[in-house]
């Protein structure tokens, strides 16, 4: 055939509903599909994320929420006695984000959640509360407000509350997790310890004199994946930008914004999240930004707005919120108010496979 007769061959081809349905149904009892009517889904233009942006508040909402679960369930009874935060567009998945996992867990003094460990990696924020503690691995780490720790893959890992001199107090905290991620991968395994608790090998503080410094043991030679550093406690971050704002002036879009890194490879101390610190001084407007990495926000200090998308959230201590892969993101602090936000995301999996997108609006 002629290329003119070829084309108005395929011309002629237009379309007939009918029997295109008709051959749709022939094929998907041979679990087959079309990829003519999903291609604009499956490789959008740009991310279609069914995630929204939400807010959760600690004082008024969450806090008296946890206290009534502490009167329904045991820590030893739940093993992890949690309050999942999800995304509302995905209930019952146990999501924030598509990737990431984020919840608050409640340890009344004296109580144990006992010895486990899986493959997911984990991050605890402290929001509420000082002198529960974590083992990980045999090292135990004390909590305090603000402090960011880390339980890495496949590490024993069990909490507990014994207070701080003779005191103790409720402690909570947010847990962030790559499980969605690991469901996703079916990568997933998970035991429990045989005993309730681990025994202590190793004193308080330790991986942090070896590896918080910007020093490291000189027979240490092994990188890995998760930072070695299991506590990265407040005060120390939070005087590095408070000397910051003293020193320069803020990032128009983040304020003054520091990213915790694994000391052995400059990286995110966790394979699969990352993990940042910011101060936005008194009055900060911040410019709009957004990124294909949806983040999850800890607020711990000050008062402030943010805006997601078209959406306005006004925040305060100790309240979390979640802003969807490529929204527009702006934040603002209040007058008067120096905001700190912790943050966390999966940008290292991005970065990792060159997809990650970042826009300064
Ligand atoms: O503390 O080990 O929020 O395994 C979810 C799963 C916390 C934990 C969570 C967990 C943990």
């Amino acid at each position: 055939m002629s290329p003119a007769s070829l084309q108005k061959k395929n011309a002629a081809r237009t379309d007939s509903g009918d029997e295109r349905a008709a051959y749709y149904e022939r094929i998907r009892p041979l679990n087959l599909a079309p990829l003519w009517e999903s291609l604009h889904t499956l490789v959008p233009r740009e991310p279609q994320t069914p995630c929204v942006p939400a807010l959760w508040r600690y004082d008024e909402v969450i806090r008296p929420l946890l206290m009534q679960s502490a009167e329904l369930i045991t820590a030893e009874e739940a093993v992890r006695r949690v309050l999942i935060l999800e995304n509302p567009a995905l209930p019952g998945r146990a999501s924030i984000t598509q990737s990431l996992y984020a919840g608050l867990q409640l340890i009344m003094p004296g109580e144990v959640a006992p010895s486990h460990r899986h493959v997911q990696s984990a991050l605890r924020f402290i929001v509420d509360g000082k002198g529960a503690y974590t083992t990980v691995e045999g090292e135990r780490t004390t909590m305090y407000p603000g402090d960011f720790i880390i339980t890495p893959s496949w590490a024993w890992h069990d909490h507990g509350n014994e207070g701080i001199n003779g005191e103790s107090e409720p402690v909570v905290w947010l847990d962030g997790l790559d499980i969605p991620m690991l469901r996703f991968f079916d990568a997933g395994f998970a035991e429990n310890d045989e005993k309730r608790m681990q025994g202590v090998s190793r004193p308080e503080g330790s991986s942090l004199a070896r590896f918080g410094h910007n020093m490291v043991p000189v027979r240490h030679d092994l990188s890995t994946a998760t930072s070695p550093i299991f506590s990265y406690p407040y005060a120390r971050s939070r005087e590095a930008l408070e000397q910051l704002r003293k020193n320069e002036a803020p990032d128009a879009w983040h304020g003054h914004k520091l990213r915790y890194v694994n000391p052995l490879t400059g990286g995110a101390p966790m394979p699969t999240i990352a993990t940042f610190l910011q101060l936005l001084p008194r009055g900060f407007a911040g410019k709009v930004h957004r990124s294909t990495d949806g983040s999850v926000y800890s607020v711990v200090e000050g008062r402030g707005t943010a805006h997601i998308g078209g959406e306005s959230f006004e925040f305060g201590p100790r309240d979390t919120f979640v802003v969807p892969s490529w929204a527009p993101l702006r934040l603002d602090a209040a007058a008067g108010e120096d905001v700190v936000l912790f943050s966390f995301s999966d940008r290292p999996v991005q970065q990792a496979m060159g997809v990650l997108r970042e826009a300064f609006l």
